[in-house]
């Protein structure tokens, strides 16, 4: 058995409880070396990466990683949230009883790091003094070096963030073991792989992957579904798959935040990292504070609602970034940012990257690229033209390297917060924009945002696979508990935020073209919005909420088709009819719903039929 405590001493982590939390996971996965880590190693694991063959150079300062091919994404029905009471089942959280989840993993985790290293990762979710800080401390134990070195872009790490807590037993324990990859089943009815976390244990035990949310147990298995457990549990705070953005009119001074969620591979971090049209000139700045998830509350004195980004990184999708979409994004991965590229295309004689979208064509010279896979490009089955990058391949960055953060990102206080907008993708019925005053009304509009169901298997033409608040798949608890959650927490709220409804990708039924060009465009709709919010526009009322004439949009040095504009400024009553009739059934299936949501719903469905 290794020595436990030497390790421990060696590295100056003196919170008793944490030295007993490691010492109990290391008698179950039996590790050969334990490490404490800190934002200080970086470098030495970099090295250690590049030797073992786990990175690779991509230029200057930038690296490349491959994971194992059946380990790419997260998987949801391997996901779990386990608690002691079976009044937290939901539908979307996979409930299973604590006891049974511990016991089970306990089991699949022992003696599974043999020959590793286990590393020691306390880490803290959120900017250091937040308000909401006590519920952001954790340790992760991981036995994957790249897995750190993700974590280490993706929180702040090191032994100060449990050393000085004030209750030395509160934090999250975190546990991540690998398992033995190519043997686990994958996708198949003897999928071994288990992603539970125990919340109200505040405990998480991930096996069976070294990807992404499955891995990085401070980003989504924390950050979000334990936070909003505990944020719940508290009835403190919401943490939710949400980005979050600062916009400044320097002609007026007025400086604005949004946040909201799309669901997954939607738009929030292009949408954190726009630049203004280059049409609009430098009027305005839009300003970073986050891509993925915000934790939201009540300052106590103002009664404000306010909202802060838990993460210190970005772990961004590759595809279709490129200078014309989103040069943010693409100049957070520039030399010398230490950027993490996993799973792009990759040249190891030319040190570069390359994924579908990254330039019009791929690189015409084939000498030396290599699929994400490893295979070489060039020894393709003429008419293989299946993607070089996988299409959830990713960049993981820090924030300091993103060129729009916000000056005071890392500062305690957080943000206070005047709208809250909600958008998934949707090729008809959802206009551009349209905006909702009443707060049941803009809970219930986020319980039934949906998106397109990607596969034949998950859904009907018309139908959208449900998402609320682009947090289906990290629902921690009852999703009428939640809707209540959110009711109440808004109830205390002095100043309201605006709720909003986006919409970047309606289709032309026609020829399918995207009747918005989005992006930077996006901007337009959240100006209209803000001026809605402070009375400089009116807007039209509809049923659903209130949309921009078209003269209130800001559409200078737009080039758009009138029919384009005409459509993503319009109301498809009858779809909309369509559409009701499906949200009472998804809203069916929600244990204790509020009755203030079910108003919403009667409301909206009403105003519809009038229309008619
Ligand atoms: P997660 O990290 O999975 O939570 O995703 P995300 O919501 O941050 O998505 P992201 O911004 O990374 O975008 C996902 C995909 O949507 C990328 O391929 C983008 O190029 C594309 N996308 C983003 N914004 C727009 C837009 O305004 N219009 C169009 N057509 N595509 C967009
Ligand atoms: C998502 O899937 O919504 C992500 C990436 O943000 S992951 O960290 O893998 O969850
Ligand atoms: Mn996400």
């Amino acid at each position: 058995m290794v020595d436990v405590d030497a390790a421990l001493d060696a590295s100056g982590l003196t919170n008793e409880a944490v030295r007993e939390y490691v010492k109990h996971w290391a008698q179950i996965t039996q590790p050969d070396r334990i490490e404490v880590i800190g934002a200080e190693d970086d470098d030495r694991l970099i090295q250690e990466c590049l030797e073992s063959g786990e990175f690779q150079p991509a230029g200057e300062g930038r690296y490349y990683s491959r994971s194992y091919s059946k380990d790419t994404a997260r998987s949801e029905e391997r996901t779990i949230v386990a608690t002691n009471d079976e009044k937290d089942k939901g539908v979307y959280n996979n409930w299973r009883p604590a006891s049974e989840m511990k016991e089970k993993l306990t089991e699949l985790m022992r003696g599974q790091s043999k020959g590793k290293t286990m590393y020691v990762l306390p880490y803290l979710m959120s900017p250091k003094g937040n308000e909401l800080a006590q519920w952001a401390a954790g340790v992760e134990l991981t036995d994957s070096r790249p897995v750190v070195l993700h974590m280490m872009r993706m929180s702040r790490v090191g032994v100060e963030h449990v050393n000085d807590l004030p209750e030395q037993g509160n934090f999250v324990r975190a546990v991540h073991v690998t398992g033995d990859l190519e043997n686990l089943g994958q996708g198949t009815p003897d999928d071994k792989r288990y992603f539970v976390t125990v919340a109200d244990e505040r405990m998480i035990l991930h096996f069976g992957s070294s990807y992404g949310g499955n891995a990085l147990l401070g980003k989504i298995a924390h950050g979000l579904r334990q936070g909003a457990y505990d944020g719940w549990d508290t009835r403190k705070f919401l943490a939710e798959q949400y980005m979050l953005i600062g916009i400044t009119d320097k002609e007026t001074g007025k400086r604005y935040h949004i946040t909201g969620g799309f669901p997954s591979a939607s738009g929030k971090t292009n949408l954190a990292m726009m630049l203004p049209p280059d049409a609009m000139g430098d009027r305005y700045q839009v300003d970073f504070y986050g891509d993925d998830i915000a934790w939201l509350w009540v300052d106590e004195s103002t009664g404000k609602l306010m909202g802060m980004n838990p993460e210190f990184g970005v772990f961004g999708v590759a595809k279709d970034t490129n200078e014309k979409t989103n040069p943010t994004a693409l100049h957070s991965t520039d030399p010398g940012t230490k950027v993490i590229f996993t799973n792009v295309a990759y040249n190891p004689k030319l040190e570069e990257v390359w994924w579908e979208g990254r330039t019009p064509e791929p690189p015409a010279d084939l000498e030396g690229w290599l699929d994400w896979k490893g295979h070489p490009i060039a020894d393709r089955e003429p008419g293989d033209d299946s993607p070089w990058a996988h299409p959830n391949s990713r960049f993981t960055t820090t924030l300091a390297n993103v060129p729009n953060a916000a000056d005071d990102f890392d500062e305690a206080a957080g943000v206070p917060i005047d709208a809250i907008i909600f958008g998934g993708r949707t090729r008809d019925r959802e206009p551009l924009i349209r905006a909702i005053h009443d707060v049941a009304e803009g809970v219930y509009d986020g319980l039934t945002l949906g998106a397109e169901a990607t596969f034949a298997a998950e859904g009907v033409e018309g139908q959208l696979r449900y998402d609320p608040m682009s947090n289906r798949p990290f629902m921690a608890y009852g999703e009428g508990d939640y809707a209540r959650h959110y009711l109440d927490l808004l109830a205390q709220v002095k100043d309201k935020p605006l709720f909003a409804h986006v919409n970047w990708f309606q289709k032309d039924p026609e020829d399918g073209h995207y009747v918005w060009p989005g992006f930077r465009e996006n901007l337009r709709p959240l100006l209209w919005l803000m001026r809605l919010k402070d009375g400089e526009v009116t807007g039209r009322s509809t049923p659903v909420g209130i949309i921009p004439t078209e003269d209130e949009l800001d559409l200078e040095g737009l080039d758009l088709p009138q029919a384009d504009l005409d459509r993503i400024l319009s109301i498809d009553v009858p779809r909309w009819q369509q559409e009701m009739g499906f949200r009472e059934e998804h809203l069916k299936q929600f244990d204790r719903l509020p009755e203030e949501i079910w108003e919403a719903h009667r409301r909206v469905s009403a105003d519809l039929d009038n229309e008619v």
